[in-house]
């Protein structure tokens, strides 16, 4: 197939960076923008403030060195690098944000967030850490007030007014891009996928920095049809018989290039992302029936992102075991940054469902945002993807008899 970037897949190269100009452009023309952490906090509720949301997370490493005059060395980067940008302004989404949404996921950002909120603007949600979150639970009901509570800050904060029909409209609004985002990544189910990890990664991280939301969705759709049109054609990156692999663990926004370009570089093709922008952020919708309380169908959606930062959680591994089987995985690769705990003892877990439960390989990449393990982490995916090219081979035979 042809390596030119196709134009459609373009508009997603670099979408952070070009998103500072759009940012900049829709402050001066009067809306609002607040900056969020984490696929916790309900993106609807500043959507019902027209106002529009970004991720802030740090993706950089140059601001971490700042980062580590306050904070301590032996943090997350995605921690260090989103309090160094916000820091010293280097961060434009930082600089542009009315306002910043934190939740309490991980201690390293609670703690950090206390600082950050001296010289930012910044509201914290809390989540609930309990066993039981079920309607009429008492950590259910104190997640439903802390949206409430939220909304009550966005409101203040903005000098707005959000109505629950503001709401409702949100909630179509997201879902839709929901839905059209998993048309997009579902494509991977193909053998051999149209995309390679680059690609579906761009469009996947770089989507949320296309803050016209019709635009945005709009471009999705283009590289969804340009997908389809790939399979159509018979045009793939990959082979059927090449390793397919799923990508879990933390966010990889900071670690793009070790993660996604090697394996595209190695030979591997990435079908699957059990991830915030992907089966972690996208699998669940918010119930659209407006019969019903507008808190309880937000608060029921956000309590079903699988994610590890929350205690007896059994949504990440529903989702991983689905996204195994629909997506023929291969192989799992597990990401975890340096010194996440959630996710660094989760792992033990994640490893013994893969290969014990699914009985597909696994390997477990510990990585930050600096460049010095490249090479060591090439040849330890080389050594992954050759060690599956059998099991792929058969795979891929099984599939054609
Ligand atoms: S829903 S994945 S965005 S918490 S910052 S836990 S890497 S030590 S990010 Fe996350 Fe929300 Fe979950 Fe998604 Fe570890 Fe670093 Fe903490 Fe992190």
């Amino acid at each position: 197939m042809n390596n030119s970037l196709p134009e459609n897949f373009d508009t997603f190269v670099d979408g952070r960076k070009q998103g500072f100009i759009r940012a900049k452009e829709l402050k001066d023309s009067g809306q609002k923008m607040v900056g969020m952490f984490c696929g916790f906090t309900p993106f609807e509720i500043p959507m019902a403030a027209k106002a529009a949301t970004v991720m802030v997370c740090g993706v950089d490493e140059e601001p971490i060195q700042d980062a580590e005059r306050i904070l301590p060395r032996n943090l997350c980067p995605l921690i260090k690098s989103s309090f160094g940008g916000a820091l010293n302004d280097t961060c434009p989404y930082f600089y542009f944000s009315d306002m910043i949404i934190g939740e309490t996921t991980c201690d390293g950002k609670k703690k950090m967030y206390e600082i950050l909120g001296k010289f930012k603007n910044m509201y914290v949600m809390h989540l609930p850490n309990w066993p039981q979150l079920g309607k009429g639970e008492p950590g259910y009901e104190l997640w439903r007030d802390e949206i409430i509570k939220y909304k009550e800050a966005v409101e203040s904060n903005l000098e707005t007014t959000i109505t629950e029909d503001d709401i409702w409209e949100a909630i179509r609004d997201k879902n839709d891009e929901r839905r059209i985002t998993k048309e997009f990544y579902s494509l991977a189910k193909h053998v051999p996928s149209p995309f390679t990890a680059m690609e579906l990664n761009n469009v996947l991280t770089q989507a949320l920095f296309i803050f016209d939301r019709e635009e945005m969705k709009e471009s999705i759709r283009k590289v969804t049809a340009e997908g389809r049109e790939r399979i159509k054609r018979g045009e793939f990156p990959a082979k059927a018989e090449t390793p397919r692999i799923l990508i879990t663990g933390c966010p990889t926004s900071g670690v793009t290039d070790k993660i996604f370009k090697l394996i595209d570089e190695v030979g591997g093709s990435v079908v699957a992302l059990e991830l915030c922008t992907a089966g972690r952020g996208n699998e669940t919708l918010v119930d659209e029936d407006t019969s019903r309380d507008v808190y309880d169908v937000i608060a029921e959606r956000y309590l079903k992102v699988g994610c590890p930062v929350m205690m007896y959680d059994e949504q990440r591994f529903k989702v991983l075991d689905e996204m195994i089987d629909e997506y023929q995985i291969d192989g799992v690769i597990d990401v975890v940054l340096t010194a996440c705990n959630p996710f660094g003892i989760e792992s033990v877990r994640v490893k013994d469902f893969v290969t014990n439960t699914k009985h597909k390989a696994f390997m477990k990449i510990e990585t930050d945002y600096s460049k010095s393990d490249v090479e060591q982490i090439r040849t330890r995916l080389e050594a992954f993807i050759e060690m599956l090219e059998d099991k792929a081979a058969s795979r891929a035979l099984a599939t054609t008899l």
